[in-house]
């Protein structure tokens, strides 16, 4: 795991919330695996973890469906800090980075929220991109956070009222 120093790190611990999904290579093992080890990244801990949702894929449909869950964590890392440790980590759990757009993964974390802010820099959006309109990311994340706020975008429960399932649903 990457090292910490004094840059990757903000004086207050910030809370942050990272969407995972899964759709190779036993997914819901991927997951679990993800969540612990997240946990487990020098100045982060979890706070609050979703159930796991099954979903039908956006994007190419000649994949086969995901599993997708929502964790909030306690941080000291920078924005940018926290993304490597993520990229890290799904190095570690085999994902290949492929041409194809939205295309078959063992494993991927976004940054979903970093406290309340908007951050737009080359290699970070967040909010992440679309997330007011994916089924699979606002219904884990209402689970865990029912009165969130998503900066720039509105209350959430205003969203996943607007929000479809898309077949989305919470695994057993
Ligand atoms: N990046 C920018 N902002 C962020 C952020 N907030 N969190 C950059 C994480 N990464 C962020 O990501 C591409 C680049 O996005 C990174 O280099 C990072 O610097 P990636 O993980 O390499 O590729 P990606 O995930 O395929 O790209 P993209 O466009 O972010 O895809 P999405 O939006 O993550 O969607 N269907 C279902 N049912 N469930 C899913 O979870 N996921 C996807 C991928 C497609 N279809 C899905 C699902
Ligand atoms: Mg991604």
């Amino acid at each position: 795991m990457i090292g910490l120093n004094m840059k990757d790190s903000v004086e207050t611990l910030v809370a942050a919330y990272i969407g995972l999904g899964s759709n190779l290579d036993n997914p819901v093992a991927q997951i679990n695996s993800a969540r612990t080890a997240i946990g487990s990244i020098e100045g982060v801990s979890e706070l609050a973890f979703s159930s796991l949702y099954h979903s039908l894929p956006m994007g190419p449909q000649d994949q086969p469906d995901y599993v997708n869950a929502a964790l909030c964590i306690e941080t000291c890392l920078t924005p940018l800090a926290l993304l490597r440790s993520l990229q890290a980590i799904e190095t570690m759990q085999g994902r290949v980075r492929k041409e194809e757009r939205w295309g078959a993964r063992t494993l991927d974390l976004d940054i979903l929220l970093y406290g309340d802010q908007e951050i737009d820099v080359s290699d970070l959006k967040v909010p992440h991109t679309g997330i007011s309109e994916r089924s699979f990311v606002l219904y884990p994340l209402f689970e865990i956070a029912p009165r969130l706020i998503i900066p720039g975008k509105g209350v959430l429960a205003d969203l996943v009222a607007k929000c479809p399932l898309n077949g989305l649903r919470q695994m057993a």
